[in-house]
């Protein structure tokens, strides 16, 4: 067995308060990768686990099992010293904003990831650059320890999968992915129930934000470049919670000739938080130069400057690279 797992599952046996972080703007692979671990640890170790969340709980996976688990990471005492931390799918310790300290302060820490920009900031470090999503690293965790996975667990593995994978259709979709969602739906998950779930349950006033801000979004080099703004006040005007930008990004590299889709959202302290995709181009250098990381097509950074001024200084360093 994998050395690391047999770690893991040690430090679990040893630990009476464990706690599992996801990152800030969670979502499926996070989530679901969360209550995955946590309901493991319940039912097989027979330990309580605090689950948490930082920043806004988005309420598009409600439908997830035991999705009422989560708690606000800012109603636990920052002095609260647990026995074991994990985070999962947090590329970089920052993303667990106000957790940091818990993280930080627990005895021991565990780090599940699959971004290949994670640094290895815990005590053990499970990361798999070349996993799909933080799910299927889980998923050969529990096959490991030898325990059966429950179709709950599936369930919430099945999402981190459909989400990370953007419906079976990114790159990073393989042999292996498809392997494992049939394992899964052998575990009785539902492949429409999920999909319908996560992708057909939308705010009406979601659909006709995004719509808003993709009617507005500008094309740059003979439509390679795709490029939205969300400003706070578009958010007030649909009165938009964080998720409502969720896969406004995508929608746009649908367009043939993009080659690059960003989307400049605007924050609460006015700086803008970026989202890249691209189709055939590694972002992942355009966003290191902001401070940011992710994945080679799917990547982000937060610019500390208002909208209009990172807009034109991102629009440069994309357009540096298209021809
Ligand atoms: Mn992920």
């Amino acid at each position: 067995m994998n050395e690391l797992y047999i770690d893991l599952k040690q430090k679990i046996e040893q630990a009476q308060s464990i706690i599992v972080f996801s990152h800030v703007s969670p979502d499926g692979d996070t989530l679901g990768s969360n209550i995955a671990i946590s309901l493991m640890i319940e039912k097989y170790f027979g330990k309580k686990v605090d689950s948490v969340y930082v920043g806004t709980l988005p309420s598009l996976y409600t439908y997830l099992p035991d999705y009422t688990r989560f708690i606000d990471v800012q109603t636990i005492d920052k002095n609260t010293k647990y026995d074991l931390a994990i985070a999962v799918d947090v590329a970089s310790k920052d993303r667990m904003i106000s957790g940091t300290t818990i993280y930080d302060n627990a005895q021991f820490r565990v780090n599940i990831d699959h971004h290949k920009t994670n640094n290895g900031y815990g005590d053990i470090n499970i990361i798999d650059g070349d996993a799909a999503c933080v799910g299927i690293i889980l998923y050969n965790i529990f096959k490991e320890w030898g325990f059966e996975i429950p179709t709950d667990v599936a369930r919430c593995i099945y999402t981190s999968l459909l989400t990370d994978t953007g419906g079976f259709k990114y790159e990073n979709t393989s042999p292996e992915t498809f392997m494992l969602a049939a394992e899964l739906v052998r575990l009785g998950v539902s492949p429409t129930y999920e999909f319908r779930a996560c992708y057909e349950t939308k705010p009406q006033s979601m659909v006709q934000f995004q719509a808003y801000i993709i009617s507005n979004a500008i094309f740059y080099n003979e439509g390679k470049i795709a490029f939205a703004k969300i400003t706070r006040s578009d958010m007030s005007k649909f009165n938009a919670s964080d998720d409502f930008t969720e896969g406004i990004v995508e929608t746009l590299r649908t367009s043939k000739n993009v080659e690059i889709a960003a989307i400049l959202k605007e924050t609460k302290e006015g700086y803008t938080k970026v989202s890249l995709r691209s189709k055939n181009i590694d972002v992942i250098p355009i966003v290191v130069d902001f401070g940011g990381g992710g994945h080679k097509f799917a990547a982000g950074c937060t610019i500390k400057k208002p909208v209009a001024i990172a807009f034109d200084k991102l629009l440069k360093r994309v357009q540096d690279v298209i021809k």
